[in-house]
Protein backbone atom coordinates (compact mmCIF):
# COMPACT_ATOMS: atom_id res chain seq x y z
CA UNK A 1 0.00 0.00 0.00
CA UNK A 2 1.19 3.02 -1.19
CA UNK A 3 2.13 5.38 2.12
CA UNK A 4 -0.01 8.30 1.97
CA UNK A 5 1.50 11.84 1.52
CA UNK A 6 1.98 13.88 4.09
CA UNK A 7 0.64 17.37 4.13
CA UNK A 8 3.48 19.68 2.80
CA UNK A 9 4.81 21.62 5.75
CA UNK A 10 4.14 25.25 5.80
CA UNK A 11 7.51 27.22 4.22
CA UNK A 12 8.39 29.40 7.04
CA UNK A 13 10.26 32.33 5.97
CA UNK A 14 12.85 33.58 8.57
CA UNK A 15 11.46 36.26 10.98
CA UNK A 16 13.07 39.86 10.44
CA UNK A 17 13.57 41.71 13.25
CA UNK A 18 10.21 43.60 14.05
CA UNK A 19 12.05 45.97 16.67
CA UNK A 20 14.72 47.15 17.84
CA UNK A 21 16.98 48.27 21.18
CA UNK A 22 16.83 52.49 20.38
CA UNK A 23 18.33 53.79 23.17
CA UNK A 24 19.50 52.71 27.15
CA UNK A 25 19.47 55.46 29.75
CA UNK A 26 20.55 55.33 33.02
CA UNK A 27 18.77 57.47 35.67
CA UNK A 28 20.10 57.45 39.29
CA UNK A 29 18.00 59.79 41.58
CA UNK A 30 17.48 59.75 45.40
CA UNK A 31 13.83 59.80 45.97
CA UNK A 32 14.68 59.01 49.74
CA UNK A 33 17.37 57.09 48.77
CA UNK A 34 19.63 56.21 45.82
CA UNK A 35 17.93 54.06 43.43
CA UNK A 36 19.69 53.41 39.74
CA UNK A 37 17.22 52.42 36.95
CA UNK A 38 17.68 51.27 33.53
CA UNK A 39 15.02 52.31 30.97
CA UNK A 40 15.74 51.22 27.18
CA UNK A 41 13.21 52.15 24.67
CA UNK A 42 13.12 50.27 21.33
CA UNK A 43 12.14 52.01 18.46
CA UNK A 44 8.64 50.74 18.41
CA UNK A 45 8.55 53.16 21.46
CA UNK A 46 8.23 50.21 24.29
CA UNK A 47 9.38 51.61 27.29
CA UNK A 48 11.14 48.59 29.63
CA UNK A 49 12.66 49.68 33.20
CA UNK A 50 15.01 47.67 35.10
CA UNK A 51 16.41 48.44 38.67
CA UNK A 52 20.16 48.42 38.97
CA UNK A 53 20.36 49.61 42.73
CA UNK A 54 23.28 48.31 44.66
CA UNK A 55 23.42 49.68 47.84
CA UNK A 56 26.63 52.26 48.20
CA UNK A 57 27.99 51.13 45.46
CA UNK A 58 25.58 52.96 42.86
CA UNK A 59 27.86 54.94 40.59
CA UNK A 60 30.10 52.30 39.65
CA UNK A 61 26.81 49.98 38.23
CA UNK A 62 25.57 53.00 36.93
CA UNK A 63 29.02 53.36 34.84
CA UNK A 64 29.59 49.59 34.08
CA UNK A 65 25.97 50.33 32.57
CA UNK A 66 26.36 53.41 30.88
CA UNK A 67 29.85 53.03 29.66
CA UNK A 68 30.53 49.10 28.74
CA UNK A 69 27.11 47.66 28.05
CA UNK A 70 24.52 49.38 27.50
CA UNK A 71 26.00 51.18 24.29
CA UNK A 72 25.90 46.72 23.15
CA UNK A 73 22.54 47.11 23.40
CA UNK A 74 21.89 49.51 20.88
CA UNK A 75 19.99 47.85 17.25
CA UNK A 76 19.75 44.90 18.76
CA UNK A 77 16.79 42.77 19.09
CA UNK A 78 14.73 43.62 22.35
CA UNK A 79 12.94 39.59 22.60
CA UNK A 80 16.67 37.75 22.82
CA UNK A 81 16.49 37.61 26.43
CA UNK A 82 18.20 34.28 27.47
CA UNK A 83 20.62 35.67 23.84
CA UNK A 84 21.38 38.86 25.55
CA UNK A 85 21.99 37.27 28.76
CA UNK A 86 24.45 34.87 28.04
CA UNK A 87 26.37 37.68 26.20
CA UNK A 88 26.66 40.02 28.65
CA UNK A 89 27.50 36.98 31.27
CA UNK A 90 29.49 34.84 29.29
CA UNK A 91 31.24 37.26 26.66
CA UNK A 92 32.49 39.13 29.13
CA UNK A 93 35.23 37.84 30.26
CA UNK A 94 34.96 39.15 33.28
CA UNK A 95 32.23 37.30 34.99
CA UNK A 96 29.96 37.56 38.42
CA UNK A 97 30.46 39.81 41.21
CA UNK A 98 27.49 42.46 42.63
CA UNK A 99 28.21 45.21 40.15
CA UNK A 100 28.33 42.79 37.02
CA UNK A 101 25.27 40.95 38.11
CA UNK A 102 23.12 43.64 39.28
CA UNK A 103 24.02 45.61 35.87
CA UNK A 104 22.99 42.56 33.73
CA UNK A 105 19.76 41.72 36.17
CA UNK A 106 18.53 45.56 35.04
CA UNK A 107 19.65 45.01 31.50
CA UNK A 108 17.01 41.33 32.16
CA UNK A 109 14.33 43.01 33.85
CA UNK A 110 14.05 45.32 31.05
CA UNK A 111 13.86 43.18 28.50
CA UNK A 112 11.01 40.86 29.89
CA UNK A 113 9.29 44.19 31.02
CA UNK A 114 9.54 44.76 26.91
CA UNK A 115 8.14 41.47 26.14
CA UNK A 116 5.39 41.46 28.22
CA UNK A 117 4.59 44.55 27.07
CA UNK A 118 4.90 43.70 23.03
CA UNK A 119 2.69 40.46 24.43
CA UNK A 120 0.10 42.75 26.36
CA UNK A 121 0.31 40.13 29.17
CA UNK A 122 2.33 40.26 32.65
CA UNK A 123 5.46 38.60 32.70
CA UNK A 124 4.35 35.92 35.32
CA UNK A 125 1.78 34.66 32.28
CA UNK A 126 5.11 34.73 30.11
CA UNK A 127 6.87 32.02 32.92
CA UNK A 128 4.04 29.85 33.19
CA UNK A 129 1.49 31.99 34.23
CA UNK A 130 0.08 32.24 38.11
CA UNK A 131 0.58 29.30 40.80
CA UNK A 132 -0.58 31.59 43.59
CA UNK A 133 -3.50 34.27 44.48
CA UNK A 134 -1.43 36.24 46.89
CA UNK A 135 2.18 36.26 48.22
CA UNK A 136 3.14 36.22 51.75
CA UNK A 137 5.94 38.92 52.45
CA UNK A 138 7.31 39.90 56.03
CA UNK A 139 7.74 43.43 57.00
CA UNK A 140 10.26 44.47 59.94
CA UNK A 141 9.31 44.99 63.58
CA UNK A 142 12.01 46.48 65.64
CA UNK A 143 12.41 47.74 69.27
CA UNK A 144 15.14 49.80 71.43
CA UNK A 145 13.55 47.58 74.50
CA UNK A 146 11.31 44.92 74.76
CA UNK A 147 8.23 47.09 75.21
CA UNK A 148 8.69 49.17 72.17
CA UNK A 149 9.16 45.71 69.92
CA UNK A 150 5.78 44.89 71.47
CA UNK A 151 4.38 47.80 70.34
CA UNK A 152 5.78 47.13 66.50
CA UNK A 153 4.34 43.26 66.74
CA UNK A 154 1.22 44.63 67.30
CA UNK A 155 0.97 47.33 64.64
CA UNK A 156 1.64 44.89 62.24
CA UNK A 157 -0.64 42.01 63.80
CA UNK A 158 -3.32 45.15 63.57
CA UNK A 159 -2.65 45.28 59.67
CA UNK A 160 -2.90 41.27 59.05
CA UNK A 161 0.99 39.99 59.41
CA UNK A 162 1.50 36.40 59.14
CA UNK A 163 5.10 37.23 59.08
CA UNK A 164 7.09 39.42 61.07
CA UNK A 165 11.18 39.85 61.11
CA UNK A 166 11.84 40.90 65.03
CA UNK A 167 14.92 43.04 65.53
CA UNK A 168 16.06 44.75 69.01
CA UNK A 169 18.10 46.52 70.86
CA UNK A 170 20.90 45.22 73.33
CA UNK A 171 21.34 46.55 76.68
CA UNK A 172 24.62 48.68 76.59
CA UNK A 173 25.31 48.78 73.00
CA UNK A 174 24.04 51.92 71.55
CA UNK A 175 23.70 50.94 67.75
CA UNK A 176 22.27 48.17 65.97
CA UNK A 177 22.01 47.37 63.06
CA UNK A 178 18.28 46.69 61.43
CA UNK A 179 17.03 49.29 64.89
CA UNK A 180 15.67 52.63 65.41
CA UNK A 181 14.29 55.05 68.10
CA UNK A 182 12.52 56.41 64.91
CA UNK A 183 9.37 54.19 63.48
CA UNK A 184 11.06 53.89 60.40
CA UNK A 185 14.19 53.76 59.65
CA UNK A 186 16.84 53.50 56.37
CA UNK A 187 20.46 51.27 56.55
CA UNK A 188 21.70 53.75 54.44
CA UNK A 189 23.19 56.83 55.78
CA UNK A 190 23.93 59.93 53.86
CA UNK A 191 27.29 60.88 54.56
CA UNK A 192 31.03 60.33 52.88
CA UNK A 193 31.76 57.94 55.03
CA UNK A 194 30.12 54.97 56.20
CA UNK A 195 28.88 55.29 60.20
CA UNK A 196 29.82 52.61 62.46
CA UNK A 197 28.45 50.29 65.39
CA UNK A 198 30.03 48.10 67.23
CA UNK A 199 28.80 44.38 67.81
CA UNK A 200 29.03 42.27 71.23
CA UNK A 201 28.89 38.98 70.32
CA UNK A 202 28.52 37.91 73.92
CA UNK A 203 25.45 40.50 74.64
CA UNK A 204 23.63 39.60 71.45
CA UNK A 205 23.77 35.91 72.26
CA UNK A 206 22.53 36.28 75.85
CA UNK A 207 19.65 39.02 74.84
CA UNK A 208 18.55 37.87 71.25
CA UNK A 209 16.60 34.22 72.48
CA UNK A 210 14.74 36.78 75.03
CA UNK A 211 13.58 39.20 73.11
CA UNK A 212 12.69 36.26 70.68
CA UNK A 213 11.00 34.42 73.12
CA UNK A 214 9.28 37.16 74.14
CA UNK A 215 8.00 38.08 70.69
CA UNK A 216 6.63 34.55 70.48
CA UNK A 217 4.69 34.79 73.35
CA UNK A 218 3.47 37.31 72.31
CA UNK A 219 2.15 36.38 68.59
CA UNK A 220 1.37 32.73 69.91
CA UNK A 221 2.12 29.50 67.77
CA UNK A 222 0.82 30.52 64.38
CA UNK A 223 2.42 33.66 63.24
CA UNK A 224 5.74 33.25 61.66
CA UNK A 225 8.33 35.00 63.26
CA UNK A 226 11.85 35.69 61.34
CA UNK A 227 15.28 36.93 62.51
CA UNK A 228 18.37 38.36 60.91
CA UNK A 229 22.18 38.21 62.22
CA UNK A 230 23.57 39.67 59.27
CA UNK A 231 26.54 37.62 58.96
CA UNK A 232 27.69 38.40 62.33
CA UNK A 233 28.62 34.88 64.40
CA UNK A 234 31.41 32.22 64.03
CA UNK A 235 29.83 29.02 63.08
CA UNK A 236 29.56 27.60 66.84
CA UNK A 237 27.63 31.00 68.27
CA UNK A 238 25.61 30.66 65.83
CA UNK A 239 24.67 27.04 66.17
CA UNK A 240 24.24 27.72 69.52
CA UNK A 241 21.54 30.49 68.64
CA UNK A 242 20.13 27.89 66.51
CA UNK A 243 19.73 25.14 69.34
CA UNK A 244 18.67 28.08 72.18
CA UNK A 245 15.59 29.14 69.81
CA UNK A 246 14.55 25.64 68.37
CA UNK A 247 11.90 25.70 70.73
CA UNK A 248 10.56 28.85 69.73
CA UNK A 249 9.95 27.41 65.97
CA UNK A 250 11.18 30.13 64.04
CA UNK A 251 10.44 30.69 60.18
CA UNK A 252 13.86 31.32 59.90
CA UNK A 253 17.37 32.33 61.18
CA UNK A 254 18.87 34.36 58.46
CA UNK A 255 22.24 35.38 57.80
CA UNK A 256 24.09 33.41 60.40
CA UNK A 257 27.48 33.27 59.39
CA UNK A 258 29.31 34.99 56.97
CA UNK A 259 27.83 34.15 53.64
CA UNK A 260 31.01 33.07 51.45
CA UNK A 261 31.87 30.05 53.74
CA UNK A 262 29.39 27.27 53.09
CA UNK A 263 31.09 24.71 55.07
CA UNK A 264 29.82 26.99 58.53
CA UNK A 265 26.10 26.51 58.11
CA UNK A 266 26.67 22.79 58.06
CA UNK A 267 28.14 23.56 61.85
CA UNK A 268 24.90 25.08 62.61
CA UNK A 269 22.58 22.31 60.29
CA UNK A 270 23.87 19.65 62.34
CA UNK A 271 23.13 21.31 65.87
CA UNK A 272 20.06 22.27 65.23
CA UNK A 273 16.65 22.02 63.01
CA UNK A 274 15.86 25.87 63.19
CA UNK A 275 15.22 26.78 59.64
CA UNK A 276 17.96 29.12 57.61
CA UNK A 277 17.99 31.27 54.88
CA UNK A 278 21.07 33.54 53.52
CA UNK A 279 22.12 34.89 50.07
CA UNK A 280 21.03 38.05 49.76
CA UNK A 281 24.99 39.03 49.21
CA UNK A 282 24.94 36.34 46.56
CA UNK A 283 24.80 36.90 42.96
CA UNK A 284 25.15 34.12 40.60
CA UNK A 285 23.61 30.22 41.09
CA UNK A 286 27.40 28.96 41.45
CA UNK A 287 27.11 31.36 44.73
CA UNK A 288 24.19 29.09 46.32
CA UNK A 289 24.63 25.42 44.41
CA UNK A 290 26.45 23.82 47.41
CA UNK A 291 23.99 25.42 50.14
CA UNK A 292 21.24 24.17 47.97
CA UNK A 293 22.66 20.50 46.87
CA UNK A 294 23.64 20.06 50.25
CA UNK A 295 20.43 21.21 51.69
CA UNK A 296 22.50 23.31 54.38
CA UNK A 297 19.63 25.95 53.97
CA UNK A 298 15.64 25.96 54.09
CA UNK A 299 15.28 29.48 51.70
CA UNK A 300 17.52 31.21 49.49
CA UNK A 301 17.58 35.19 49.73
CA UNK A 302 19.12 35.80 46.49
CA UNK A 303 17.17 38.94 44.87
CA UNK A 304 16.21 39.29 41.14
CA UNK A 305 17.91 43.07 40.71
CA UNK A 306 21.23 41.40 42.22
CA UNK A 307 21.90 38.09 40.95
CA UNK A 308 21.29 39.07 36.80
CA UNK A 309 17.68 39.25 36.78
CA UNK A 310 14.72 36.84 36.50
CA UNK A 311 16.38 34.86 33.81
CA UNK A 312 18.96 33.96 36.26
CA UNK A 313 17.25 34.18 39.30
CA UNK A 314 14.74 31.62 37.90
CA UNK A 315 17.42 28.81 37.31
CA UNK A 316 18.11 29.60 41.25
CA UNK A 317 14.55 28.73 42.07
CA UNK A 318 14.90 26.07 39.68
CA UNK A 319 18.19 24.45 41.47
CA UNK A 320 16.31 25.10 44.93
CA UNK A 321 12.86 23.46 43.78
CA UNK A 322 14.74 19.93 43.65
CA UNK A 323 16.19 20.10 46.51
CA UNK A 324 13.24 21.01 48.78
CA UNK A 325 14.85 24.55 49.25
CA UNK A 326 12.14 27.57 49.05
CA UNK A 327 12.27 31.55 47.85
CA UNK A 328 12.55 33.99 50.32
CA UNK A 329 14.39 36.47 48.11
CA UNK A 330 16.12 40.46 49.98
CA UNK A 331 13.01 43.16 49.58
CA UNK A 332 14.77 45.94 51.96
CA UNK A 333 14.39 49.66 50.80
CA UNK A 334 17.21 49.60 48.59
CA UNK A 335 15.05 47.36 45.83
CA UNK A 336 13.53 49.49 44.50
CA UNK A 337 9.65 48.94 43.04
CA UNK A 338 10.53 48.10 39.95
CA UNK A 339 12.77 45.13 41.29
CA UNK A 340 10.16 44.27 43.59
CA UNK A 341 7.69 44.12 40.82
CA UNK A 342 10.18 41.35 39.14
CA UNK A 343 9.97 39.33 42.29
CA UNK A 344 6.39 39.60 42.55
CA UNK A 345 6.06 38.52 38.46
CA UNK A 346 8.31 35.64 39.77
CA UNK A 347 6.43 34.75 43.12
CA UNK A 348 3.16 34.58 41.55
CA UNK A 349 4.66 32.24 39.04
CA UNK A 350 7.04 30.39 40.95
CA UNK A 351 5.65 27.00 43.16
CA UNK A 352 8.69 26.90 45.61
CA UNK A 353 7.79 30.22 46.89
CA UNK A 354 8.51 30.90 50.59
CA UNK A 355 7.85 34.70 51.49
CA UNK A 356 9.28 37.75 50.30
CA UNK A 357 10.80 40.25 52.49
CA UNK A 358 8.89 43.97 52.24
CA UNK A 359 10.27 46.76 53.79
CA UNK A 360 8.32 48.81 52.67
CA UNK A 361 8.54 52.75 50.90
CA UNK A 362 8.31 56.16 52.01
CA UNK A 363 5.36 57.83 49.82
CA UNK A 364 7.95 59.74 47.39
CA UNK A 365 9.18 56.11 46.26
CA UNK A 366 5.90 54.59 45.19
CA UNK A 367 5.40 58.38 43.38
CA UNK A 368 8.48 57.93 41.69
CA UNK A 369 7.68 54.79 40.99
CA UNK A 370 3.97 53.91 40.07
CA UNK A 371 3.08 50.40 40.11
CA UNK A 372 0.15 48.36 40.26
CA UNK A 373 1.52 45.55 42.24
CA UNK A 374 0.05 46.26 45.68
CA UNK A 375 1.02 45.54 49.57
CA UNK A 376 -2.45 44.37 51.26
CA UNK A 377 -2.69 43.07 54.72
CA UNK A 378 0.57 40.97 54.90
CA UNK A 379 0.39 39.86 51.33
CA UNK A 380 1.37 41.16 48.12
CA UNK A 381 -0.13 40.90 44.97
CA UNK A 382 0.68 40.95 41.56
CA UNK A 383 -1.79 43.17 39.11
CA UNK A 384 -2.36 42.00 35.50
CA UNK A 385 -0.98 45.71 33.41
CA UNK A 386 1.86 44.28 30.70
CA UNK A 387 5.15 43.90 31.40
CA UNK A 388 6.42 44.31 34.83
CA UNK A 389 3.36 46.87 35.38
CA UNK A 390 5.22 49.67 36.92
CA UNK A 391 6.21 53.13 35.28
CA UNK A 392 8.85 55.65 36.50
CA UNK A 393 7.87 59.72 37.05
CA UNK A 394 10.90 61.54 36.00
CA UNK A 395 9.88 64.37 37.36
CA UNK A 396 10.52 63.12 40.86
CA UNK A 397 13.58 61.65 40.34
CA UNK A 398 15.13 64.38 38.81
CA UNK A 399 13.76 66.88 41.76
CA UNK A 400 16.36 64.21 43.97
CA UNK A 401 19.63 64.11 42.93
CA UNK A 402 22.21 61.12 44.32
CA UNK A 403 23.43 61.87 47.52
CA UNK A 404 26.58 59.87 48.61
CA UNK A 405 25.34 57.22 51.45
CA UNK A 406 26.34 54.15 53.06
CA UNK A 407 25.52 50.91 54.95
CA UNK A 408 26.91 51.28 58.71
CA UNK A 409 30.31 49.25 59.16
CA UNK A 410 30.65 47.07 62.35
CA UNK A 411 33.56 46.53 64.62
CA UNK A 412 34.06 43.77 67.44
CA UNK A 413 34.31 44.77 71.14
CA UNK A 414 38.21 44.77 70.22
CA UNK A 415 37.34 47.57 67.33
CA UNK A 416 38.33 44.69 64.70
CA UNK A 417 36.06 45.11 61.42
CA UNK A 418 32.83 42.24 61.50
CA UNK A 419 31.35 40.83 58.57
CA UNK A 420 28.26 43.07 57.57
C1 LIG B 1 18.88 43.48 55.49
C2 LIG B 1 19.12 44.79 54.74
O1 LIG B 1 16.74 43.46 54.63
C3 LIG B 1 17.62 42.79 55.12
O2 LIG B 1 17.52 41.60 55.33
O3 LIG B 1 19.91 42.59 55.57
O4 LIG B 1 18.91 45.80 55.66
C4 LIG B 1 20.49 44.97 54.13
O5 LIG B 1 21.43 45.20 55.12
C5 LIG B 1 20.58 46.11 53.19
O6 LIG B 1 19.42 46.25 52.49
C6 LIG B 1 21.73 45.89 52.23
O7 LIG B 1 21.61 46.64 51.12
MG1 LIG C 1 19.23 40.56 55.77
Amino acid sequence: MPLKRRPAVPQTKEKSVTDTIQSAEVLVASPSRNYVTLRITTADGIVGLGDATVNGRELAVASYLRDHIAPLLIGSDPSRIEDTWQYLYRGAYWRRGPVTMAAIGAIDMALWDIQGKRAGLPVHQLLGGRVRDKIPAYQHAFGWDVPALMDAIDAQLDQGATHIRVQSGIPGVDKVYGVSKNPSYEPAGRGARPSEEVFNSAAYLHHAPQILAAAREKVGPLVHLLHDVHHRLTPTEAARLAREVEPLHLFWLEDITPAEDPEALRVVRDASITPLAIGEVFNTIWDCQRLIEDRLIDYIRVAVNHAGGISHVRKIYSLAELHGVKAGPHGPSDISPVAMAASIQLATATHNWGVQEYMGYPEIVHEAFPHDWRFEQGHLYAGDAPGLGVDLDESVLNAHPYETAYLPTARDVTGAVLDW
